[in-house]
């Protein structure tokens, strides 16, 4: 095997004007593709095992050490990347079968960053970004020198306090700490758009947009028409809102028909409004029940949260996580060292090493996260028979998109199930679970999609650096109409204080599964019969919507995106009409209450 793949990249080496492979070799053939794929899987997902350990260690345990390690290992597994893209660019034109097609093309756009063939550089951009991802996970705001607050604490400030005044200092005193990130960004966008200007793409951006399985223009397109689908839901909800916080906040802060200011939405960056909630409730129709309480009261821990969220999969038919899941997961914060608390879900050795990294507080936003991590792990084991270049999700938003679907069926009429809420909340109070649902995931829609709107410009050059902060807030404005709550300077990197800037993951596809999720739920709750308005269905205990669920997880990213999302819904279009139908009797009783308030910004 081994040396047959060394044959290949010989004579691909002909190919690349870089070696001989003797007389008569012709043109790069099917048979060599197919040596260079099955050479390149065992070699990427060996360096991806690597990179994956050293990356666990440096994001649970920050220090300079683990920081060079965790860059070099990376560098590792992205220039082997960029090798490999480069070689199967090599094969454009040639007729190869289709599973050896799909993993070229995998091959040519995998990459999130690319990094420059010449090694100083590479070395720089792999230094930048995990210099960047860790000056994020050690970020803390210090009002005084003995009072130092990480994003977990500002973050309950922002959920539990309606002190303007608090609000604002907490806002201020996290966004001052992406300041020193600001020039790092710069050289980080110079150098990736070199890389990715290597392989061939326009820009980064163009290189991200090109995973859809479709032009990266034609995605773009794709994307505002989404947009376009959802923004009058968004928007009802946005006027019903900013009413309510005039009157909460006073006219002098709120204005009547302007953005809302970014700190007075229960959330650092205004991306989910949720922790509002018990003041936006609809007066006559609140369920009356609040699962941070319950959660508090019984004192659960973050492990017990957790064996409840696979206790829901379970009831799926999925599969008992690992022993090893519980032993090697970080749970919660350790007390002795800096981690990057923002969650996430890991498959270190990309069969079962399977691993969540969360500092799990007991609030019902935590509990949700839980179960949107628990996603990315079933996932991750459901494609892992697959060969390495498919272990990953049919696109970036479905992997975003499972747990969230799961969060869908944890209506009130599963959480009584469990045992966490004791009697079911009357139908009267449909609108209140609906609002906090949209509070969640409406409000979501716009913060999702803009991150990447000003990313790609900043990527293509249209957005100039020094430009970076201003067209930041116009596109905040502009898509969700909140706005920064105190002037703004080009000193300012107001993006740099949101995790997956400094950490660079695309963005799009969180707005993606905000669609997606509602698409999923639909055909779930089909096939498990709920004959119930969709908010009200939940699919716990029901094998055959999880075995419909696990088998299209399965396909991993075999085949392209439409043909998996059909095999789940019978459609191969992401439709936003899932999202608007699910909210449709919430958007009724907020056009009701806005009627005669102005509305847009
Ligand atoms: O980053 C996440 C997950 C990990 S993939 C916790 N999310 C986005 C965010 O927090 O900004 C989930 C929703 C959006
Ligand atoms: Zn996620």
């Amino acid at each position: 095997m081994k040396r047959n793949a060394v044959l290949v990249l010989l004579c691909l080496g002909v190919v690349l004007g870089l070696t001989s492979c003797g007389a008569g070799s012709g043109g790069p053939s099917a048979a060599d593709a197919a040596k260079l794929v099955a050479e390149a899987d065992a070699e990427l997902l060996a360096l991806s095992n690597q990179a994956g350990q050293a990356q666990w260690i440096a994001a649970t345990y920050i220090t300079q050490d683990t920081e060079a390690i965790s860059a070099s290992l990376t560098e590792k597994a992205i220039q082997a990347g960029v090798k490999y893209a480069k070689l199967a660019a090599k094969f454009d034109g040639v007729t190869v079968p289709p599973d050896v097609a799909r993993k070229l093309k995998l091959l040519k756009n995998g990459l999130v960053v690319a990094a420059p063939g010449d090694p100083k550089l590479s070395a720089e951009l792999t230094k930048i970004t995990s210099g960047m991802e860790a000056h994020y996970g050690r970020a803390k705001y210090c009002p005084t020198a003995d009072n130092c607050q990480d994003i977990g604490q500002l973050g309950k400030t922002f959920a539990e306090s309606r002190d303007a005044a608090k609000l604002l200092d907490a806002w201020k005193g996290w966004h001052a700490t992406a300041k020193p990130i600001r020039a790092d960004y710069v050289k980080y966008l110079s150098l990736a758009n070199q890389g990715a200007r290597e392989l061939g793409f326009k820009d980064s951006g163009a290189m991200w947009r090109s995973k859809y399985d479709m032009e990266p223009d034609a995605f773009a397109k794709e994307v505002d028409r989404l947009w376009e689908q959802v923004k009058p839901l968004y928007v009802s909800l946005h006027a019903y809102v900013r009413n309510r916080l005039r009157a909460q906040y006073g006219e002098q802060v709120v204005p009547a028909d302007g953005p809302i200011p970014a700190h007075l939405l229960g959330n650092m960056w205004a991306q989910s409004w949720d922790n509002l909630y018990p003041i936006l409730a609809p007066p006559k129709a609140d369920p009356g029940y609040d699962l941070t309480e319950i959660l508090k009261a019984r004192k659960a821990t973050a492990e017990q949260m957790t064996r409840m969220g696979e206790s829901m999969y379970l009831s799926l038919g999925f599969s008992p996580l690992p022993k090893t899941f519980w032993e090697r997961s970080m749970l919660t914060k350790p007390r002795d060292r800096e981690v990057v608390c923002h969650a996430s879900a890991w498959d270190v050795d990309n069969v079962d090493d399977l691993r969540i990294k969360m500092c799990i507080e007991p609030t019902g936003e935590d509990f949700f996260t839980i179960h949107h991590e628990l996603g990315h792990s079933y996932y991750q084991r459901a494609y892992n028979k697959q060969p390495f270049l498919f272990r990953d999700s049919a696109n970036d938003g479905f992997h975003e998109a499972i747990g969230d679907t799961v969060q869908l069926s944890m209506t009130p009429e599963y959480l009584v199930k469990i045992g966490l809420l004791k009697s079911l909340p009357p139908e009267s109070a449909d609108v209140g679970v609906l609002m906090k649902r949209a509070l969640e995931k409406v409000a979501f829609l716009p913060f999702g999609l803009m991150i990447d709107q000003w990313r790609w410009k900043v990527f293509s050059g249209e957005i100039k650096p020094e430009q970076m902060n201003a067209t930041w807030w116009e596109l905040r404005k502009k898509y969700q109409g909140v706005a920064a709550p105190l002037a703004r300077t080009e000193e300012d990197f107001d993006p740099g204080a949101k995790y997956h800037v400094p950490a660079s993951v695309p963005y799009t596809r969180y707005f993606l599964a905000h669609l997606l999720q509602f698409q999923f739920h639909r055909a779930l709750a089909e096939k498990a019969g709920c004959k119930q308005p969709l908010y009200r269905c939940s699919v716990y205990g029901n094998k055959e919507a999880g075995k419909a669920f696990e088998e299209m997880l399965a396909k991993g990213a075999s085949q392209p995106w439409p043909e998996t999302l059909r095999l789940l819904t019978g459609k191969s279009e992401i439709d936003a009409t899932a999202v608007v139908d699910y909210f449709a009797p919430l958007k009724k009783w907020l056009d009701e209450q806005n009627a005669g308030k102005p509305t847009g910004w």
